[in-house]
């Protein structure tokens, strides 16, 4: 029996060593992470590719190495089996075993574990076939894998850069090639002349649609849709946009069928392109999802997804099957996932069988090959249609009594050869829809009037672990936590035709909540609510947040001219409003979502004895992306000095009363963070009150009673003017009085006390934390001559002209991702217990709160602080964008001065 060659794998596996401190999991789309941490990853997944083959007797086994709808950062890497299908169940385990093999010992001991329980007989030979898209991590990736098939001597053939689908379709090609069961020429050139010439003749003799819009996520379906377009000639003309498959960042950037599916909204990038009555599909980034959508006549975009797909094809195929007459021989059924449309569910069950699968494409993928005919789609363009090996034995050798029965039987066995059976495939359901499309001669209008969308949200919940979340009846029911559902059903009775589910995501720790009803303010109301269910069930179980990530963040606008407030809140595509959705509850990666509270608060442009010098507030307890007042409001106001807050609930109940700014008189506050265990203290604090600043309270969080302590450390707080000192002085004041207080009640989990003050002219916004070993709550400022969009879409970015600070913004996360002239990025972070402060005429000051929790910069504690509790508490600016700007942490940006 041969032996594992150790010489080999030993030396190569330690040129691609495993990053301590990650895990890798093979989720439901493989491996998928940051491209750069992937390198051993991938070596590892090339040894176990090779060991699959030598199981499966020498077949060959695919390696895609992609990300699909990720954006360009991310890659990832997944296996497929022999027949182009999804890796097995039992050996996604042993990937993730052999990826988190901490040493190269520990692997090669992993391997032989593998070898052994899964009996593979060595001596077998290894194939494999393998495939990138065009991220830029690509090639140095598939070269850690290369070094995996050597390393375990496995013969590999490199289908260069393709779509995942080709992929697939390869794999099922060259396993069969030369058997009676031939899937098609081993070669992309093969798979483009088999769709098209089986398209072709499916619309033989039909009048030609009109030209195609394609977007194609500036991925690697461009490609592969250029080579398309020229096999099918004039049969159908493709116009394809969003092709830059070069530009950094432009992959899945605002465009793509994820974009449209989760932002239900054009591309920013095709307003320009198309017409009102005209249709247009995307694709996302690895060409394995397709979403159709068209503008109506009015120019109203609709959105016409993975169910209208299913709904579309599964009623021509019925209708073919019926014609060929083999109605009752030839079974077609349905699979769709609790995320399907309920008013598709209801069209396609009145006319066909349908199933309900836990969302992932294996599950849809098995359930369908149930099915004689089985159509699978899954709401988020992902899906395909498979023939049972009978039934395609049936319709190639069937004899038809009639002309008409023979035409029909055609057009299925052209189907056949049209879709790419091994797995969802954007271009292959393109061609199908629009051989539908043809048939019946419909516009997008007619395709989408078929049924009318229930209006849906989806949402989601980021929490520290998701595996307390368990569902039963494919997803649609939660059993653990105990009683959360019962809950669920209870606010879902409220709505009409309301419906709502919540599981646990298989791709990363949040909890995902859908929800749907007849109008699109109740689906919002529905999702947010339930949302808020299970954001409180995380909260209640944890007493305090350590388990669940909340967000609250603000952004402070100071400039010498005024800022019309659209530009700071609801136009950047990564204003708080944005970054809060993207936080906790979020319509995926792109719309806001957030209803726990929003507030703005801003100074007039200029002084009016009658209006007065106190702020002007806005809050609102509803969406903050869902408010058509801020909106409107926010085109028609202009101030230079600007508080704006969006907040979850870590204590206190939804109102307006909790909503942040707060004000007094001049003097505006808000807060990010939360005062440790603020109920032990909360007594005290109020009886050191005088009963003036008392009853300024409305609400009760502990963000509002600092927000009073404060003002109670203000030497007069009816003051006309302040100086920057005497604000300065009154915020160390309330810090060192709530550590006092939190210190006398033994409390020692640390405060995050990121607070900030002005009165209209200077101010000052502390970045904080009681603890000398942990990070404070984010905090970042950034400062030029003009701020503004230079991109469409909500792409804004500082401009800095001169050295003069015109502008000067203060942030919990960065609004911008742009690198300014220097090649520095636009925001920098403020270091953790600071201060910083920005004087009326506009000087920007970082100032160390020196107390307790200082450590002097020369310490190298000071560069050490731990990130998990901030994180946790969900406080720190997540993943990329500290990535971006994170080389300013230890630049020393602005000037420290010592206190005064
Ligand atoms: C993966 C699945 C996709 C599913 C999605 C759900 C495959 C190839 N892909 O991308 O089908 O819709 O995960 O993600 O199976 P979630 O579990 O994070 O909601
Ligand atoms: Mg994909």
């Amino acid at each position: 029996m041969a032996e594992l060659p150790l010489e080999a794998l030993q030396n190569l596996a330690d040129l691609h060593p495993k990053p301590t401190n990650l895990h890798f999991q093979y989720g439901t789309a493989g491996f998928r992470t940051l491209g750069n941490t992937m390198d051993s990853v991938m070596f590892r997944v090339g040894v176990l590719a090779g060991l699959r083959s030598k199981k499966l007797d020498g077949k060959t086994i695919g390696v895609m190495v992609t990300a699909s709808h990720n954006l360009e950062p991310d890659n990832g890497v997944k296996l497929v089996d022999p027949r182009g299908e999804m890796l097995e169940a039992a050996w996604e385990v042993h990937a993730t075993t052999l990826a988190n093999a901490p040493t190269t010992a520990a692997f090669i001991d992993a391997l032989s574990t593998v070898v052994k329980n899964a009996k593979i007989d060595l001596s077998k030979p290894a194939r494999v076939v393998y495939a990138r898209d065009t991220r830029p991590s690509g090639p140095a990736l598939v070269a850690a894998l290369e070094d995996g098939f050597k390393a375990i001597g496995a013969s590999a053939r490199d289908a260069g850069v393709t779509t995942t689908p080709v992929l697939h379709y390869l794999v099922r090609a060259i396993n069969t090639k030369g058997t009676k069961n031939e899937y098609g020429d081993d070669s992309e050139e093969g798979y483009m002349q088999k769709l098209s010439s089986a398209f072709k003749k499916l619309v033989a003799g039909k009048a030609a649609t009109p030209p195609l819009v394609i977007d194609c996520a500036n991925g690697v379906g461009a490609q592969a849709a250029v080579k398309l377009s020229e096999y099918l000639g004039d049969s159908l003309k493709l116009i394809l946009h969003n092709t830059a498959t070069t530009t950094p960042g432009a992959l899945n950037n605002a465009c793509g069928a994820d974009f449209v599916k989760t932002s239900q909204k054009l591309p920013p990038s095709l307003a320009s392109v198309l017409n009102p009555g005209q249709r247009a599909c995307s694709l996302d980034g690895d060409a394995d999802r397709l979403m159709y959508f068209h503008l109506d006549d009015r120019g109203l975009f609709h959105m016409l997804d993975g169910d209208k797909i299913a709904a579309l094809v599964a009623a021509f195929i019925v209708e073919l099957v019926k014609a060929a007459g083999l109605e009752e021989e030839i079974h077609v059924g349905v699979v769709q996932t609790a995320y399907a449309n309920g008013a598709s569910t209801k069209y396609l069950s009145e006319r066909l069988p349908v199933t309900c699968v836990p969302t992932g494409v294996k599950h849809l993928h098995h359930a369908a090959e149930r099915y004689d005919i089985g159509v699978y789609f899954e709401a988020n363009g992902h899906g395909t249609v498979l023939f049972s090996p009978e039934t395609t034995e049936k319709l190639n050798t069937h004899q038809p009594s009639t002309p008409a029965q023979s035409t029909a039987l055609g057009h299925l066995v052209n189907l056949t050869q049209l879709i790419n059976q091994t797995v969802g495939d954007a271009l292959s359901d393109m061609l199908l829809v629009e051989v539908v499309l043809t048939h019946k001669s419909y516009s997008g209008i007619e395709w989408d009037s078929l049924y009318h969308d229930l209006p849906n949200r989806l949402v989601k919940v980021v929490v520290a672990n998701r595996n307390v979340f368990k569902t039963e009846d494919a997803e649609r029911r939660l059993v653990s936590p105990p009683g959360l559902q019962q809950k669920i059903d209870e606010l879902v009775r409220r709505y009409e035709s309301g419906r709502a589910f919540v599981r646990p995501s298989g791709t990363e720790d949040v909890v995902r909540v859908y929800a749907e009803a007849t109008t699109r303010t109740q689906a919002d109301d529905l999702a947010f609510r339930v949302g808020g269910l299970v954001y409180d069930e995380l909260v209640s179980r944890a007493f305090n947040l350590a388990c669940v990530v909340s967000m609250c963040r603000f952004v402070i606008y100071k400039g010498t001219k005024p800022v019309q407030l659209c530009h700071l809140l609801t136009r950047p595509c990564h204003s708080i409003i944005n970054q809060a959705f993207d936080s906790r509850l979020r319509l995926d990666r792109r719309r806001p979502i957030n209803g726990d509270g929003f507030g703005v608060g801003w100074y007039d442009s200029s002084h009016d004895e009658e209006l007065g010098s106190q702020p002007c507030i806005f809050t609102s307890v509803t969406p903050a992306w869902n408010n058509v007042n801020l909106i409107r409001l926010a085109e028609k106001i202009k101030s230079p000095l600007v508080f704006a807050h969006v907040r979850a609930t870590t204590a206190g109940s939804l109102s307006l009363d909790n909503c942040h700014p707060w004000s007094f008189g001049k003097i505006m506050f808000m807060h990010n963070g939360g005062i440790a265990e603020f109920t032990r203290i909360k007594r005290k604090l109020q009886s050191y009150l005088s009963d003036e600043i008392f009853n300024v309270v409305q609400g009760n969080t502990d963000s509002e009673w600092a927000f009073a302590l404060f003002l109670s450390k203000l030497p007069n707080v009816h003051a006309r003017t302040f100086s920057t000192h005497v604000l300065r002085k009154a915020m160390e004041d309330t810090i060192a009085h709530i550590n006092e207080m939190t210190e006398e009640e033994g409390i020692t989990e640390p405060s995050l006390m990121n607070f900030c003050v002005t009165d209209g002219e200077s101010v000052i916004a502390t970045r904080y934390i009681s603890s000398r070993t942990e990070e404070a709550a984010s905090l970042w400022f950034s400062s030029g001559t003009t701020f503004s969009e230079y991109a469409e879409g909500g792409h804004y970015k500082m401009s800095k002209m001169d050295k003069r600070e015109n502008i000067i913004m203060i942030a919990s996360e960065p609004l911008t991702f742009e690198k300014g002239k220097s090649h520095m990025p636009d925001w920098m972070e403020i270091k953790t217990n600071h201060m910083v402060v920005i004087t009326p005429k506009m000087n920007l000051l970082q100032i160390p709160v020196i107390d307790k929790y200082h450590v002097p910069p020369s310490d190298p504690a000071a560069l050490n602080r731990g990130t998990d509790f901030a994180a946790a508490k969900g406080f720190l600016s997540p993943g990329p964008r500290r990535d971006v700007a994170a080389i300013s942490s230890d630049t020393d940006a602005l000037p420290s001065l010592e206190p005064i």
